[in-house]
């Protein structure tokens, strides 16, 4: 099977680059999205996501005339729906824009096509609501057209190199529409690609994050009984992770972005009686900012009124992304307690939170604050020594919600230094 052209639906953090990787490696692609806002500035140039090497990657892309950037879909090979599923107030998947998506492809939909989609959905959206609604085109799908789920897997960060070199999971409804999927993305991937049907992949998908999820609620259950019982949790993880089946991820101030805190409800949310390890888990990550505020509370007793700089809101290092960010959470909590917040957010210096002051370099953060909190350890931030601080701020207590900076650094500057699930040090 061989595809020349492809329409890729959401021009996100996924379909951006998968759209470009595509066009990079030959194929015609048509790259859509609803926001023209989108549309107009990636045909300008400008890419409005931050990631390593993808502004090159577009721009290689569309000036090699493969990638070309519209509002509406047209008639192609294949189409991928990489739309977002984000999900209500109440926890609920919400599949507007998939089935938008898949209601726009019905009319360019042609005998002979695949449609991809790669949005993390709850189990069986494939089969129940994607494959229906391209039916609506009078084609059936497995019979006139091929059909698949294949998740993204790719690391913030790092998607580029991931999404060519890591392994695929490709979910057929029937076994030539898997087949018809490895042909498109053998196009690039490197990775192996594993053919399974369709909903194993979307539950694949959703098991991936939720035991990522459940992994890092383990570590930021153990910080805070590391702090019930004085111990230091970045030195007992440490030492747990020598053994050679433990591997226990880092506490911090909670889970955040698109994903991990998104996915494990898909699952809550079909099977809540089954589903009650995952549910847990969502409320200890949940909690995690909490318990941010309540240890700094511990350490520097009333924070009201408390000159405060909070130093990262991004949902993790080194991205733009502040997507259920929990560095917004604690900053929230921190403005309702009644501290005078400033926060600094490298990546976006505009950002603003309501109730805290918007500091546009880590100086004007930094001057007289009383309490320096560290909530992402991006390189940038990391970088600070305690010299740069003591010329901007005396006396400031130093809480470090990520284990990055030097503790021994800051305590011989002569800080006071605290650290998330350090009971040693209370
Ligand atoms: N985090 C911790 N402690 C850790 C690791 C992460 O608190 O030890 C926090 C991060 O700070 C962040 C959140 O968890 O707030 C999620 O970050 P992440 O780096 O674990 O994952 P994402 O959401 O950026 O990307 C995940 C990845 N999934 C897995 O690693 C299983 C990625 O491969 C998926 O493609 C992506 O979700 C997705 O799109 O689903």
């Amino acid at each position: 099977m061989k595809f020349e052209s492809l329409c890729v639906l959401g021009l996100g953090y996924i379909g951006l680059p998968t759209a470009s990787t595509f066009a990079t490696h030959g194929i015609k692609v048509i790259g859509v999205d609803t926001n023209t806002r989108i549309v107009d500035s990636l045909n300008n140039g400008q890419v409005h996501i931050f990631e390593p090497g993808l502004r090159t990657l577009v721009q290689a892309a569309v000036g090699s005339k493969n990638l070309v950037i519209q509002s509406a879909p047209q008639k192609a090979d294949a189409f991928i729906i990489a739309v977002p599923t984000p999900f209500k107030e109440e926890k609920l998947a919400d599949l507007r824009y998939v089935v938008s998506a898949a209601e726009a492809i019905v009319p360019y939909l042609e005998k002979g096509n695949l449609v991809i989609l790669e949005s993390t959905s709850p189990p069986r959206t494939t089969v129940d609501i994607v494959a229906p609604i391209l039916e609506k085109s009078g084609l059936k799908a497995g019979t006139d057209f091929y059909l698949a789920y294949s998740p993204e897997r790719v690391l913030p960060g790092q998607i580029l190199r991931e999404l060519i070199e890591n392994a695929r999971v490709i979910g057929g409804i029937d076994r030539p529409s898997a087949e018809a999927g490895k042909a498109l993305y053998s196009i690039f991937v490197r990775g192996e690609i594993i053919l399974t049907d369709a909903t194993t992949a979307e539950m694949v998908k959703l098991m991936e994050n939720t035991y990522r999820d459940i992994n890092i609620a383990a570590a930021n259950e153990f910080s805070r009984l590391a702090d019930q019982f004085e111990v230091d949790i970045w030195e007992a993880i440490e030492i747990a992770n020598l053994h050679p089946r433990v591997k226990i991820l880092r506490p911090g101030p909670g889970v955040g972005g698109h994903c991990i805190s998104v996915d494990p409800w898909f699952f809550v949310e079909a099977a809540p009686d089954l589903a009650k390890l995952i549910h847990a888990a969502r409320l200890v990550n949940d909690r995690q900012p909490s318990f941010v505020v309540s240890s700094l509370r511990a350490a520097v007793g009333d924070l009201k009124g408390k000159k405060i700089a909070a130093l990262g809101l991004a949902y993790k290092p080194n991205v733009d992304d502040l997507r259920e960010s929990p560095a917004i959470e604690v900053v929230k909590e921190l403005i309702a307690e009644g501290c005078d917040v400033n926060i600094f957010e490298p990546f976006d210096t505009d950002f603003s939170v309501d109730g805290a002051h918007t500091c546009a370099s880590l100086e004007e953060v930094l001057q007289g604050a009383q309490v320096i909190l560290l909530l992402v350890p991006h390189t940038q931030l990391t970088e600070i020594t305690p010299d740069q601080v003591s010329s901007l701020t005396k006396d400031a207590v130093i809480f470090d919600t990520v284990n990055g900076w030097d503790r021994d650094a800051w305590k011989q500057a002569g800080f006071s230094y605290y650290r998330l699930g350090d009971g040693k040090n209370r």
